[in-house]
């Protein structure tokens, strides 16, 4: 297998790739199309936007908070289900249909869970007007359930340093506008972790919004201020600050964002970015294979099979294979490494 063969060559494993995009669902104007805006990790707007599923379309607000797996594959959920889509927004798809099993009413927070469900990977679900948790499986069957927790819950964001959940609370009904706090979801599932999460700072403006974890190990989260404007920031997992306040609407030009999902795809973590011709070495051997990848997608996954074209020549980690990659890829190459 070609595939074997670069990893061979290479001699080491590659760092995974950190987040890749960020995916921002927005209600827009009164009476849509809802949709779903695709940022960079420096919270750019790329200018994408993607129509979010029909059934969301007859929602008032659409998607609310989103999740990510770990091949690039995000999740939104509103009052009549959960919808998925690939990392470049495409294929949007409606893979669980009704309210949250044992919660009821509408998805207001998701997160992924990679453990869940026997390795499968499942879903934590809450909805603001209710006090439940839900973990379900991607066809929606309850798998866990718990209850009496904190009232207001919004945002829910996967911790993959320590497997529980952060949630950033509404704070409409509570008064505790904008507050995180975190439930164990694994030693003494169902309890509020004493002495985790904040009630201060950035937080603290306004009410909840959607949060979703980064898959690196990291341990950081994005989330969604509901305020004015609707802002976007990275956290780590003791609160502070790591990327932004991203003003979103100033980028978009629309109010009302609510979930966010952040793109990783651990398919890539057995490529070396750059290397378009998959021999595990990124050089100027590549420059041809780059154009061959970029100008003959069909012609370069025959010569290079089992070698995975968006996680070699990808260079801008936006989900896409195109000109825009041109300058990114000789700046990689002059220092070595994908950015
Ligand atoms: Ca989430
Ligand atoms: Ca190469
Ligand atoms: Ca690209």
């Amino acid at each position: 297998m070609k595939r074997a063969i670069c990893l061979l060559i290479a001699g080491t494993w590659v760092t995974p790739l950190l987040a890749q995009s960020v995916w921002v669902s927005a209600r827009g104007v009164l009476g849509g199309p809802h949709q779903i805006h695709e940022f960079d990790t420096n919270g750019v707007y790329t200018t994408v936007s993607v129509d979010q599923v029909a059934g969301a379309q007859s929602s008032s607000w659409g998607y609310r908070d989103g999740a990510a797996d770990r091949s690039a594959h995000i999740f939104y959920g509103w009052e009549d289900g959960v919808a998925r889509h690939n990392a470049d927004g495409s294929g949007g798809v409606q893979i669980i249909s009704g309210g949250i099993p044992f919660v009821g009413g509408t998805w207001h927070g998701l997160a992924f869970d990679p453990t869940g469900d026997g390795g499968n990977g499942s879903l934590w679900a809450v909805n603001f007007t209710s006090d439940r948790l839900a973990e379900v499986s991607l066809s929606g069957a309850l798998l866990n359930s718990y209850s009496n927790l904190a009232l207001d819950m919004y945002g829910l964001a996967y911790d993959d340093t320590d497997g529980n959940l952060w949630v950033h609370l509404n704070g409409i009904f509570t008064g505790r506008f904008g507050g995180v706090i975190k439930i164990n979801i694994t030693t003494n599932p169902g309890t509020i972790m004493a002495g985790q999460g904040w009630f201060t700072g950035f937080w603290f403006i306004n009410h909840g919004g959607g949060m979703s974890g980064f898959h690196d190990g990291s341990g950081w989260m994005a989330a969604i201020n509901q305020a004015i404007p609707d802002e976007l920031g990275f956290y780590d997992s003791v609160g502070n600050m790591v990327g932004g306040p991203w003003d979103l609407q100033a980028q978009t030009g629309i109010t009302g964002h609510l979930g966010v999902a952040v793109v990783y795809d651990e398919t890539c973590a057995v490529f070396l970015c750059g290397d378009a011709n998959c021999d595990g070495l990124f050089n100027g051997g590549d420059i041809d294979a780059f154009f061959f990848a970029l100008g003959d997608p069909t012609a370069w996954e025959l010569q290079f099979p089992g070698c995975d074209r968006l996680c070699l020549v990808d260079i801008n980690h936006d989900g896409r294979v195109d000109g825009g990659d041109i300058d990114p890829f000789f700046a990689a190459l002059g220092v070595g490494q994908c950015p």
